[in-house]
């Protein structure tokens, strides 16, 4: 946890000055990391076993029915994976078993911020899959893929050309003006013979987007709401959760979904640890993610821009999904 000392002497954490300054802008806001404590990331979990949340179920789909190509696509070169935000690893596994029918062993590097996820992962898949050597990396994206790069160069008997992997539509939660930049980093860590593959989020009509993020059983309220349950508990905050609800729509002018929480009357809020009141119009939200839908077309213009093309497309036969292989150029 990063400290920073405030000028009255307090020290507190950078959750705190986030939250602070979120909710003193004119659109109060957070950032969509902090809906990943532990209990948000258990509710995630859920969020991706509801039927309306099409996302998880399509790319797992796409990764049964392709993963026998995309490991053709790698010409018989012995690889290693890398992978950004692995979570569960649970799809993952579909392409790491098709690997291990072409080459043993196997090596995998997931990457991930929580411990507790990564430990959780790395058990599992070694119990299960013989062959597969893993090495679990607890830290944000770009320091792990670097760290993952050392590691790789510096062992020369790793397989040294790299598939990295990013799926699940996180890249979704890029802005705009962040994507290209983000996507130039990780080129720049990659060689010439290395591949990424991205899971993208495709357009398709409003209502079946809405729906997957507005699930009958209500757990992406949940998730949304426990950022505010969040900070009663970590900041001692006293949020009415029963007077806030969730708010989820397609905004398609920005092609993205925004997730809000919205004050259901006049109120005030107080947060004892960074001894703020904040004031709560009716209806007045806080912004708390974007999620962005792009076209195949669009896709390939952001490989463009950040320095990739597009080597293969694989999708559903709806084209509600797309899991996208990029390669540097
Ligand atoms: C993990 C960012 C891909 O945007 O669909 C799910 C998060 N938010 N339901 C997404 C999320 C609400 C999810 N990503």
């Amino acid at each position: 946890m990063i400290i920073h000392k405030t000028a009255n002497s307090q020290l507190i954490s950078e959750f705190a000055q986030d939250v602070r300054a979120g909710l003193m802008e004119s659109k109060k806001n957070l950032k969509p990391r902090y809906l990943y404590d532990e209990i948000g990331s258990l509710l995630f979990e859920k969020i991706c076993l509801q039927e309306e949340y099409y996302l998880t179920r399509t790319e797992r789909i796409i990764l049964q029915d392709f993963s026998p190509d995309i490991v053709n696509m790698q010409n018989d070169d012995h690889i290693s994976i890398l992978e950004l935000g692995s979570g569960s690893s649970d799809k993952t596994r579909i392409l790491l078993e098709c690997f291990l029918s072409k080459q043993k062993p196997l090596y995998y590097f997931p990457i991930d911020v929580s411990h507790s996820i990564l430990y959780g992962t790395i058990h599992k898949l070694s119990t299960d899959l013989s062959d597969l050597y893993i090495k679990g990396i607890a830290s944000d994206y770009l320091e792990g893929l670097v760290k993952v790069r050392d590691f790789i160069t510096s062992n020369h008997n790793l397989p040294n050309k790299k598939l990295i992997l990013f799926l699940g539509s996180s890249i979704g939660n890029f802005e705009p003006e962040e994507v290209v930049n983000f996507l130039r980093i990780i080129k720049n860590i990659m060689a010439k013979q290395d591949m990424l593959l991205i899971g993208f989020d495709l357009k398709k009509n409003a209502k079946t987007i809405e729906a997957a993020y507005n699930d009958k059983a209500g757990m992406t309220a949940k998730f949304n709401l426990n950022l505010l349950r969040r900070i009663n508990r970590e900041l001692g905050g006293d949020f009415r959760i029963g007077d806030f609800e969730h708010l989820a729509f397609y905004n398609e002018n920005k092609d993205r979904v925004e997730m809000h929480l919205l004050s259901k009357l006049n109120q005030q809020v107080n947060i004892r640890s960074i001894s703020e009141t904040f004031f709560f119009k009716k209806n007045e939200t806080i912004h708390t993610e974007n999620s962005y839908k792009y076209t195949l077309r669009q896709i390939s213009i952001l490989a463009e821009d950040s320095g990739f093309r597009v080597k293969k497309n694989f999708t559903d036969k709806e084209k509600w999904y797309d899991l996208a292989l990029f390669s540097p150029i």
